[in-house]
């Protein structure tokens, strides 16, 4: 279907439609709230209908400072909302189990707009391209025409940027066949007359306790040289220390994100893990790999602890204590050449 023709149909739907709920996929990220808010405007400002947003997940500071986050609703089910709803729009995921605890029953007339590849659902009324965002797919259909309401709602342009920003990593992942969103991101700027740092401040924080924690892990980081494998960078957090310093679940995924980046960015060293307590008594291993380094999704699936992408996976270790996991690995490692793990370009990063 074409974009003019989508959007069609869209607009008529929603004029059409009493009760309408936007939602996405649970655990949002910057691109799945920029995607929210900017069809939520587009409703309301463009089409002067009603719309409530709705999250199945827990509600997170990182988007306080956005015109209209507190309209959001964060609920632990949302079937009881989707009941009430004579249309449901669904952003950035194609699947009605991943929008809430349990899977959707009997949705109402659905629309769905994304940008992935794995499409688990067809909707009624689907349009799927591939894009660096969601957010760039939605300027592309509903706002690429409308310089003067964007020039006049900066609150739109700035829920675009921060889905294109979220999912590039500030423009970083970019290649050249997707080089156009240059162009959007450098029109959104002008007509909203935003300063990017300025921007990004708005929302890309961490919290103090945060830090700290990655301070530990960059502490630990230890680089081991065995065998013919590829050098390898661990590090790790143990059950104690988190204990001792009561180091919240939440602070532990913020760290370990930011410190997940630094495995692949040390001169001469192309894969890495982190080892991070579990609070069910089990370790969780994240591995990242460069294209150089070695297949970390056959590595994780040949010590049968979990899977992934090639280049990212990540793995449950069911045993309470890191140093015990971590020497589990490493005597694997010790015991088996880096042969078959080794990456030749046969790269399946879907
Ligand atoms: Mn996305």
């Amino acid at each position: 279907m074409e974009k003019e023709e989508f959007k069609k149909k869209f607009d008529e739907k929603v004029k059409n439609s009493k009760n309408i709920i936007i939602t996405s996929h649970q655990g949002p990220d910057d691109d799945s709230i920029g995607s929210v808010l900017s069809v939520y405007y587009y409703i309301t400002l463009l089409l002067k209908q009603n719309a409530k947003i709705v999250y199945f997940s827990e509600k997170k500071e990182r988007w306080k400072n956005f015109e209209d986050y507190d309209k959001i609703v964060f609920l632990n089910d949302i079937q009881e909302e989707i009941d009430k709803a004579d249309l449901l729009i669904v952003l950035d995921v194609s699947s009605y189990s991943r929008i809430n605890k349990k899977r959707i029953q009997n949705p109402p007339y659905t629309i769905g707009i994304d940008h992935h590849k794995t499409i688990e659902d067809d909707f009624d009324l689907h349009y799927i391209e591939h894009k660096t965002s969601n957010s760039e797919l939605i300027y592309d259909i509903f706002y690429s025409k409308e310089d003067e309401i964007l020039k006049q709602n900066k609150k739109i342009i700035e829920a675009l940027l921060l889905g294109i920003l979220g999912d590039t990593g500030n423009l970083r992942y970019i290649d050249y066949t997707q080089k156009e969103v240059l162009n959007k991101v450098s029109k959104l700027i002008d007509l909203g007359k935003i300063n990017v740092d300025e921007f990004e401040n708005k929302y890309q924080k961490n919290d103090y306790e945060s830090l700290k924690l990655l301070g530990e892990m960059l502490k630990n980081l230890k680089i081991y040289n065995i065998g013919d494998w590829p050098k390898f960078a661990v590090s790790y957090i143990t059950k104690d220390y988190i204990k001792e310093y009561n180091i919240k679940q939440k602070t532990l995924t913020e760290a370990s994100a930011e410190f997940k980046k630094y495995l692949k960015q040390i001169w001469n060293v192309e894969w890495g893990f982190l080892l991070t307590p579990r609070t069910d008594y089990s370790v969780s291993v994240s591995f990242r790999s460069t294209p150089k380094g070695i297949n970390v999704r056959l590595l994780s699936e040949k010590l049968q602890i979990g899977g992934g992408h090639d280049l990212a996976s990540g793995a449950t270790i069911k045993n309470p204590s890191v140093e015990e996991s971590l020497e589990m690995i490493l005597n694997f490692i010790k015991k088996n050449s880096s042969k078959e793990f080794i990456l030749n370009n046969n790269l399946n990063n879907n």
